[in-house]
């Protein structure tokens, strides 16, 4: 075999074992909370807008509306079977027991988002802070139901 049909072979192997690999659980752990890490750093200036603790800041309330829009779809997929232990988590058992009670919530925490993203971008402060209002209701709906108050390793 020629070298560049070694290299070949090579890198399609490679890719094939890329598509095959699954993260490990501590890694999707990792990945979902980091997710939701950066989720609340973008929604609490807007809590506390809407809470009055700081001056409406439209290119915030913008800037931090479209960062959860992007970054909400995302920690879903990481709560697949078998990543309910392998890191300290606060990821609740009924994640895993009553998936799709689990996926209303989440589904209903993704609409929020969607109305606040859209809503900000209208630039009505009321009408922000309404939508705010329901997606502090939504996040802590799906928290109440599905996270544990501490971490846990199981
Ligand atoms: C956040 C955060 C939460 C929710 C919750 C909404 O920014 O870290 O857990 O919003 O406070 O009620």
């Amino acid at each position: 075999m020629k070298l560049k049909h070694l290299a070949a072979a090579g890198l399609a192997l490679g890719i094939a074992a890329g598509a095959l690999a699954q993260n490990r659980p501590e890694d999707e752990i990792r990945y979902r909370q980091s997710v939701m890490n950066v989720v609340a750093r973008a929604f609490g200036p807007m809590i506390a807008m809407a809470q009055g603790k700081i001056p409406y800041n439209q290119g915030i309330v913008v800037k931090n509306s479209g960062l959860l829009e992007d970054l909400i779809g995302l920690p879903w997929a990481s709560f697949g079977p078998g990543t309910d232990k392998g890191a300290p988590t606060k990821a609740g058992k009924k994640i895993w027991s009553e998936p799709a009670k689990f996926k209303d919530a989440a589904d209903k925490v993704q609409q929020a988002v969607a109305d606040l993203d859209k809503t900000a971008k209208g630039g009505d402060e009321k009408a922000v802070k309404v939508a705010v209002g329901h997606l502090g209701k939504a996040c802590k709906a799906c928290h109440d139901d599905f996270r544990t108050k501490e971490f846990h390793r199981n």
